[in-house]
């Protein structure tokens, strides 16, 4: 896993504790440049360190001496002296206040200097009491605005976005995989159901109990581990970077069984206890039990078979209607990972991701794919490079060399045009009408504004395929606009438009709930990585994850077709309405 996002963070950290310090501005502000810089670096910065030293780093724009210095001191020791010095200076409570998204430094500075606060529950306190919002510069919105933040933050607390979660895992279960004792090894819990954010990670592996031992000390000798927590015979739990993680080594007899339970979802075992009981069934982590015999727990199947119903795939273990469904043989047909033949959302260097496409194009066919939709920004989004309309078309015209030179896989041009504040487009319909695939989205709005009329205008225009993250929602860090999603819903339906799920780790939108609305509507649902480095590709995973919680189908998802039932599908709207 690379090393830039937690460097980034710290480095963000520390401008955020000098600015609470009354540092000198154009020092802070070198702090987050340099953290700006290395979070957006397409390689892993260690290895760049490893190969290149200090010097390497320097390259960096925004990184001089100083900083690569503490860099280099990171990532050779896994400490910061200044950063720690830095820290030792803020009270505690506040550095953690300071790591909310939306509460900067500047409004802790003040409450501490003018209200006294010192702990969470001060700051709480002058929340509440008003005493905040009477401050110069603050005011009832603004409070309101930090009351939500910290909200949100708390919601999350000690919570992983599930992509985050996902290389911890690969690598866990790939090292471990290795021991030729290890017979079978899974991960579990919310991890397995591919909920968005996964509290701590579960795993199980199957083995010989006389193997536990073993089995445990080397997961906790993993060279990620960074602290031990357990090591037992059975159990081992271990820090990974910033996340826990439990290992179970449990005997084939009752492999299926553990798994199930481990599995969970809490709501979902209950639920699956009542109607096990209602049986004369005894369900647990051991197996089934009819008395004292044992009826089951070698594999889920058997476990599930045991109480009378078809295996739940784990997405769907969230007491949602699954049981129901299981008992009446009526379980959906879930879209596989392996059905997906193409990715609808890449960005490439032309705007702000870092890709040619000639790179997205070789490790799209790397993957099996037919297709890979390049969707850049549009014009107006400055901040992310989107591009004018002559770029837009050499872009095109390269696309079109490349797709002649290039067999098995295509380019489609695209656009990830944004939805303007009056709900227009940010490309007139004759450059929309020279795409193949056009998806659209709202990237700015005011605060509290509701941007479902801008999205339902949107969908109007014949020449637009899609709706890009609807709600613009980032995991644990914002929100997300006020939007209908009924309505939205409802228009894409009557339009012909289908809805995106982004499989982005921060963004998975829709989400789960959402995908299940639309597709219940008759919606159908496109994925898209928005991947900005090439390394993101696989986040189609996150996306089919989603998919499969908002129980979708192969056909409610646009991917699975092949690249002439694509093109084909794209016609559609176009013509329906010309
Ligand atoms: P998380 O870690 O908060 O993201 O969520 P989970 O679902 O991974 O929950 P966790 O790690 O506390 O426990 C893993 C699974 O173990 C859980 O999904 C279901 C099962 N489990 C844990 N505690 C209980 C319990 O009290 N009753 C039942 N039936 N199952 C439990
Ligand atoms: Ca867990
Ligand atoms: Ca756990």
């Amino acid at each position: 896993m690379r090393k830039n996002e937690e460097i980034a963070e710290i480095l963000d950290r520390l401008a955020d504790a000098l600015e609470f310090l009354g540092e000198i501005p154009y020092k802070v502000r070198a702090y987050r440049k340099a953290a700006r810089v290395i979070e957006n670096y397409p390689e892993d910065i260690e290895e760049l360190y490893r190969r290149r030293g200090a010097g390497g780093l320097m390259d960096l724009p925004g990184v001089g001496e100083r900083i690569a210095k503490k860099i280099a001191e990171y990532l050779e020791t896994g400490r910061m002296r200044k950063y720690e010095e830095v820290m030792a200076q803020v009270p505690k409570d506040l550095i953690d206040l300071l790591s909310v998204p939306g509460i900067g430094p500047r409004t802790l500075k003040v409450a501490y200097e003018k209200l006294g606060v010192r702990t969470k529950e001060d700051f709480r306190r002058v929340l509440e009491d008003g005493s905040l919002a009477r401050l110069p510069g603050f005011g009832p919105k603004k409070v309101a605005n930090i009351k939500r933040a910290l909200q949100l933050y708390e919601r999350m607390a000690g919570r992983i976005p599930l992509g985050l979660a996902y290389p911890i895992v690969q690598n866990i279960v790939g090292e471990l995989g290795k021991i030729p004792e290890v017979l079978e090894i899974h991960p579990a819990g919310s991890f397995r159901r591919m909920k968005e954010t996964v509290g701590d990670i579960d795993i199980l592996a199957c083995a010989d109990p006389k193997d536990g031992r073993k089995i445990i000390e080397e997961f906790v000798s993993l060279p990620e581990v960074v602290q031990v927590l357990a090591a037992g015979d059975t159990k081992g739990s271990a820090v990974f970077g910033k996340y826990q993680v439990d290992l179970r080594v449990i005997p084939p007899q009752s492999y299926g069984a553990a798994l199930q339970y481990f599995t969970g979802s809490k709501q979902h075992n209950i639920h699956l206890r009542t109607i096990a009981r209602a049986k004369g069934l005894k369900i647990s982590e051991y197996g089934v039990f009819k008395g004292n015999e044992k009826v089951a727990g070698k594999t889920e199947e058997e476990v599930y078979a045991a109480v009378g119903m078809l295996w739940i795939p784990p997405e769907l273990r969230e007491d949602r209607g699954e049981i129901e469904a299981a008992m009446e043989g009526k379980l959906p047909d879930l879209v596989d990972y392996g059905d997906i033949k193409g990715d609808l959302h890449v960005h490439s260097h032309y705007s702000d991701g870092t890709a040619t496409l000639e790179e997205i194009a070789l490790a799209a066919l790397k993957m099996g794919y037919e297709y890979v939709a390049v969707c850049d920004h549009s014009q107006s989004v400055k901040y992310a490079g989107g591009l004018d309309i002559d770029t837009l078309r050499a872009k095109n015209r390269e696309i079109d060399r490349i797709n002649a030179s290039l067999k098995g896989i295509r380019l489609l041009k695209g656009t990830e045009v944004d939805i303007l504040p009056d709900g227009s487009l940010d490309y007139p319909d004759e450059v929309l009408a020279e795409l193949d695939f056009v998806i659209a989205a709202v990237h700015t709005w005011r605060k509290d504004e509701d941007v479902t009329e801008r999205i339902v205008k949107a969908m109007e225009n014949p020449f637009v395929h899609a709706i890009a993250h609807p709600t613009g929602r980032l995991i644990g860090k914002r929100e997300g606009c006020r939007v209908d999603m009924e309505e939205v819903v409802r228009k894409a339906r009557e339009t012909g438009t289908f809805l995106e799920i982004n499989g982005y780790y921060e963004r998975l939108d829709l989400n789960d709930v959402n995908a299940r609305l639309a597709k219940e509507n008759g919606v159908k649902i496109t994925l898209g990585t928005d991947t900005h480095q090439i390394g993101q590709l696989w986040q189609m995973r996150l996306a089919v994850g989603t998919a499969r919680r908002g129980w979708l189908e192969k056909g409610d998802v646009i991917n699975v077709l092949g690249l002439e039932e694509l093109l084909s599908v794209l016609r559609v709207k176009r013509r329906e309405c010309s």
